[in-house]
């Protein structure tokens, strides 16, 4: 509970501990809470990510599958909006300000898979832009479960503590591709740098299932290779305070619409402003 192995500061914290979580967010991009979900609601959800991903996974040769509305399509992810122990870590998140459902997601992601480069999720609202620059703008962390576990062996994320903030610089050695969206090696291409192991500043996330992981919208990171022999299985989301209002916002998708129109009235005050998602939305102007 209280490793201090790899950083001098606490970052691992017990569900209770609920103004640490925030405050280890807020100050350094990041926080681990250790055994939120009870094991049977594990093994719910990873059953709910194979239902809505294996058949596309078991008839291709990607290594990686991504649902991006999974709570659209999955029930029992979307109770965790009415599970209190993590819900009320997103209110605190957001200094118990109304809250919005933001975005979800699931990813299915086999032995054998690649490394994903470094990256932050932040993109600018500078026209033409997308959904995602739209979402990942809005102050909200996101809220990962790893349901096997994660280490650097099995296509764990790495993490960049302290790389949340609008002018933390590039790692020594390595700077900025365009927008800030990754970084890479000086006097190499301009690419997403994607070995995890090199860059200065940054550690594994080791969780263990059950565990919710929580970064910020700008931390930097990246997923190790994944070496072990499980299919890795993990699901993710975030919420927004209520009173973020962009200027364009994409029709709502039917997807999203039905999704609102079959919610719980128990968790109508968090759905009724979800927006869904458009990838293929891009906004209008200059
Ligand atoms: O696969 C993961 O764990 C991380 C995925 C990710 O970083 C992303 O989709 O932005």
């Amino acid at each position: 509970m209280n490793n201090t192995s790899i950083l001098p500061y606490r970052y691992e914290f017990h569900q209770d501990e609920l103004s640490e979580i925030r405050a280890c967010n807020e100050q350094h991009g990041f926080a681990i809470v250790k055994n939120l979900l009870p094991p049977g609601m594990v093994e719910m959800l990873k059953a709910e990510v194979r239902r809505i991903l294996d058949d596309q996974a078991k008839s291709s040769n990607e290594a990686t599958f991504v649902s991006i509305q999974f709570i659209e399509v999955s029930p029992v992810f979307a109770t965790l909006m009415t599970f209190e122990p993590f819900m009320r870590i997103a209110r605190e998140l957001h200094n118990h300000e109304p809250i919005t459902l933001n975005r979800t997601a699931a990813i299915y992601k086999k032995p054998g898979a690649g490394p994903m480069g470094w990256h932050t999720d932040w993109s600018p609202v500078k026209h033409p832009f997308g959904a995602d620059a739209i979402l990942n703008n809005s102050g909200a962390s996101s809220m990962w479960f790893y349901l096997n576990g994660i280490d650097a062996m099995r296509g764990g994320l790495a993490i960049i503590p302290d790389s949340h903030t609008e002018n933390w610089e590039a790692p020594e050695g390595f700077t900025f591709t365009v927008n800030r969206s990754s970084f890479h090696k000086l006097g190499t291409q301009p690419r997403a740098h994607d070995n995890m192991e090199d860059v200065p500043g940054a550690m594994p996330v080791v969780a263990d299932p059950g565990d919710l992981i929580i970064f910020a919208e700008r931390t930097y990171h990246g997923v190790y290779p994944h070496r072990g022999s499980m299919t890795r299985l993990s699901c993710g989301m975030s919420f927004r305070k209520s009173s973020y209002k962009p200027e364009q916002v994409w029709p709502l998708p039917e997807s999203a619409q039905r999704f609102i129109e079959s919610s719980a009235d128990e968790v109508e005050p968090l759905v009724e402003q979800y927006w869904g998602i458009n990838r293929g939305w891009i906004s209008s102007g200059d």
